[in-house]
Order: structure tokens, then C-alpha cells, then sequence
């Protein structure tokens, strides 16, 4: 695609967060399903079991995006469906869901676009170590291999991971997210593991396409979750404490995966800290695969001043609220960072096709009695933060496409169903799909987009 000047419009969900059916067709237990049986773990104990039930209703979803006029669709595959414990042969029944799902779009004209790790680990592999243990990257390849090899005929855009800071950082040291473990050692490993396995898994991908002939318009990336660090003043601590954040968040992704070496003010002070980086021989040639496409998911940024240093000796820092509007998560709604934080990435890390691979909102909904949403909030957050990422591109960014997060409400992980992102309203009683005011807005600006009436440069 990148090879294409048009600039992609899509919808973005996840496996776990929609599809439901956790028990079917071979799919084996992901570290999802035994979080949400964790009491405490989830708000009001919700689980991903039925979800939106995609699972069953795929093509009414399929058909609502060819509604909206998406180019894409970003969509990721469940490990324990495609390959039950996460070792073995695929599982033809749990490939056949996301076959038929990759046909039902082609026939739509809407492009699958995969990633192939949401969060949901099959729980076998946690049980043998987790993203901690160095072997689990070698079955994150073993297992893009499979997803390839069913689905690589049709789908040219793969990217291996959806933000690596969540499943590392939630995951392992705060222990908010699946498999909900507090070891920072532990979460520092995860860190290194998962880049690797991304790294893996991307050599695995270009090598199986090379050897069908199919390297013509494949495009092999990862999404990160980044976010925009202002320090709250010019003094060295709130410096000090905006360049730390901006290394635990960003830095620590971007310059193994882009440059080939990890930041090392970062690596250093994580040694020092005892909990360091596990990188063997040639480890960062493999994380430094050639990125096509590096998927940015923002939401907000932060106002960063120094704090006293935490109990165990880790820098800390706190926020600076300001006074800006918040969505349902606290998140303080600023458009103005998301165009600065593209121009930072195209200035440092020159050298991607950046997508905005997730970008909304979460709001307060209500709903009329057809279930209709008048989300104006949603709306001109969308509408926001769209302006501001082409006006990036206008300035020179090498973004080619804009996917709204997310095309239903879903699973919001620890927050469960409280909180709902969807520019689609799902009633989880009767699973009826309503399309909310920001649908209609996302469908006019695609197509006025389209149209030239927006410069599309
Ligand atoms: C993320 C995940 C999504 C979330 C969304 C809202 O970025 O955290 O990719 O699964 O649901 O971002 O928090």
C-alpha cells in the first residue's frame, strides 16, 4: 500500500473485544479468559465469552463497515483459535472463521488488514512462561507462520503486534491487564520478548511470501500505543522526568524496532534498576526487521513534572491536568499533540508508512429508544483528530491512513463493558448494531475526503 498515494480510511477492533465465542470450534482458554475469571480483575466481573458475538454475526459487521465506505479493515486473529495452547498444527475450524472473514471483505472491497496479537495469549504458553520466557517468541513466529500460511494469499498487510508497552507494562509489572502479574523483572523481559517475537515473526512472513512469489505489495509492520510527553516546565527534574516517560513509553519501542539498538539512558538505568533488558547475541538484528508500516495508536497525551523517586528507586513523575475536556477514561482530548507527535516521528524515525491505526473515544452514551447515539462528543473528537493528523501529512508526514478505534463498542478490558468506544452502538442484550451520529460523520468526512474536498495532497 505504500506504494499507493491514496490515503487509507478504516475501522479498527481486536479478537477478544468482539468476537466471543471463547469455547468454540477448537478455540482453547487465552489469558483473557482466566483474567476475567479472576474476582476483581474486571469491572462487574464482564467477560469477552459472547461480547458483540462477532463470531456469529460477521458479515452484518462486514456490512456495516461497506456502509461507512472503509478502505480497511484492522482486525486481529485469536491465537488460541488459529493454534489452540499456542503449539502444534493450525486449527482448521478456528482458520475457517477468519477465511471466510477475509472473503466476506474482498467481496465488500474493504481490505483486510491483521494483526496477529491482541493481548489474547493462549493461556498454555503463560502457563509455560509467558511473554517473560524467550521461548514464547520463537511460538509467536511458529504461529505467524501458520496464520500465513491460510491467510497470505489474500491479505498483504500483517503487522505482528498490537502495542507491546500494554501486554508488557499492564501486564507484567502493574498487573491492571491479562495474565495480571507485578514484576517489574518479569515485565522488562516481556518488554524484550515481545520485540523479539515481532521480529521473528516478520522474517517468517517475508520468507514464507518470497517463497510463493508474494512479496510484491506485502507490507509487514507492528502498532504501538505513543503518546505526546510536554514537559511541564523548562526546570532539569521536570526534563529529566518528561524524557524518562517519553523513553518508558516511546523511545523503548521505536529505537530497537527503527534503529536497530535500545535507548540507553533507558536500558541503563533499567540495568541499574536490576531489571534488565535480556538481549542476547544478534537479538536486536532480528527485532530490526524492515517496518513498512508502523501503526500509531493515539488517544491523548500528557504534561509531564518531575516527582519524588518511588520506593523501589524507579523516577516517577505525575501529570499536570489541564484544563481541556476529558473523555469517559480521563483522557484529556488534545488534537494539537497528535500533530506534534507525527512531525517528532517522521523528524526522528524517518523512514515508515505511519498509519493512525487506533484513534477515538470513549463517552458517556445514551441512547434513544431505536438505540440511536447523538455522540457529538465522539464526533468532533473524530473530527479533531482527523484534521490533525492531515495537517501533519500536509507538513510532510509519510501517513497514509486514518482507522477509527472502534468500529462497535466492545470489551474494554479491565473497564469491561463500562466504557464504549464504538462509533456503532451495540445493545448487549439483543446484540443489535446501531450506527451513532459519529458513524455518520466518519462516513461523510471518508467520502468527502474522497471526493477532494478535502486536500488530499
Ligand atoms: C488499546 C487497545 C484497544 C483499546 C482502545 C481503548 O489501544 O488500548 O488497542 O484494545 O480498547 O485503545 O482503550
Amino acid at each position: 500500500m505504500t506504494q499507493n498515494a491514496k490515503f487509507l480510511w478504516g475501522v479498527a477492533t481486536s479478537s477478544y473485544q468482539i468476537e466471543g465465542a471463547v469455547g468454540e470450534d477448537g478455540r482453547t482458554p487465552s489469558i483473557w479468559d482466566t483474567f476475567c475469571a479472576t474476582p476483581g480483575a474486571v469491572a462487574d466481573g464482564d467477560t469477552g465469552a459472547v461480547a458483540c458475538d462477532h463470531y456469529h454475526r460477521m458479515p452484518e459487521d462486514v456490512a456495516l463497515m461497506a456502509g461507512l465506505g472503509v478502505d480497511v479493515y484492522r482486525f486481529s486473529l485469536a491465537w488460541p483459535r488459529v493454534q489452540p495452547d499456542g503449539k502444534g498444527a493450525g486449527n482448521p475450524a478456528g482458520i475457517a472463521f477468519y477465511d471466510r472473514l477475509v472473503d466476506e471483505l474482498l467481496a465488500k472491497g474493504i481490505l483486510p488488514w491483521i494483526t496477529l496479537y491482541h493481548w489474547d495469549l493462549p493461556q498454555a504458553l503463560e502457563d509455560a512462561g509467558g511473554w517473560p520466557a524467550r521461548d514464547t517468541a520463537y511460538r509467536f513466529a511458529e504461529y505467524a507462520e501458520i496464520a500465513y500460511n491460510a491467510l497470505g494469499d489474500r491479505v498483504r498487510q500483517w503487522t505482528t503486534m498490537n502495542e507491546p508497552w500494554c501486554s508488557a507494562m499492564l501486564g507484567y509489572v502493574f498487573g491492571q491487564h491479562a495474565p495480571g502479574r507485578k514484576d517489574a523483572r518479569a515485565g522488562m523481559a516481556a518488554v524484550h520478548h515481545l520485540l523479539l517475537g515481532h521480529g521473528l515473526a516478520s522474517r517468517t512472513i517475508r520468507d514464507a511470501a518470497a517463497s510463493r512469489g508474494r512479496s510484491e505489495g506485502l507490507e509487514v509492520g507492528i502498532t504501538l500505543n505513543l503518546s505526546h510527553k510536554i514537559p511541564a516546565s523548562d526546570s532539569p527534574a521536570d526534563l529529566a522526568a518528561a524524557r524518562w516517560d517519553d523513553g518508558m513509553s516511546n523511545r523503548l519501542y521505536l529505537d530497537p524496532l527503527l534503529r536497530g539498538e535500545y535507548p540507553a539512558d533507558i536500558a541503563g538505568k533499567l540495568a541499574e534498576l536490576g531489571c534488565p533488558l535480556p538481549v542476547e547475541e544478534g537479538d536486536l538484528g532480528l527485532i530490526n526487521q524492515p517496518v513498512d508500516v508502523l501503526g500509531v495508536n493515539y488517544y491523548t497525551s500528557r504534561v509531564v513534572q518531575a516527582a519524588p523517586v518511588g520506593g523501589n528507586g524507579w523516577p516517577a513523575s505525575r501529570s499536570v491536568p489541564r484544563d481541556v475536556e476529558r473523555t469517559a477514561m480521563d483522557w484529556e482530548v488534545t488534537p494539537e499533540a497528535l500533530t506534534d507527535l507525527l512531525l517528532r516521528l517522521e523528524r526522528d524515525y524517518p523512514g515508515p508508512a505511519w498509519y493512525i491505526t487506533e484513534n477515538g473515544a470513549a463517552y458517556p452514551d445514551v441512547a434513544d429508544e431505536s438505540g440511536y447515539v447523538r455522540d457529538t462528543a465522539r464526533e468532533n473528537y473524530l473530527r479533531t483528530h482527523i484534521d490533525a493528523a492531515l495537517e501533519a501529512r500536509g507538513k510532510g508526514v509519510n501517513l497514509r491512513g486514518y482507522f477509527a478505534w472502534s468500529l462497535l463498542d466492545n470489551f474494554e478490558w479491565a473497564y469491561g463493558y463500562d466504557r464504549r468506544f464504538g462509533i456503532v452502538r451495540v445493545d448487549y442484550d439483543t446484540q443489535k448494531r446501531t450506527p451513532k451520529r459519529s458513524a455518520r460523520y466518519f462516513a461523510e468526512r471518508i467520502a468527502a475526503e474522497k471526493a477532494g474536498q478535502f486536500p488530499q495532497s
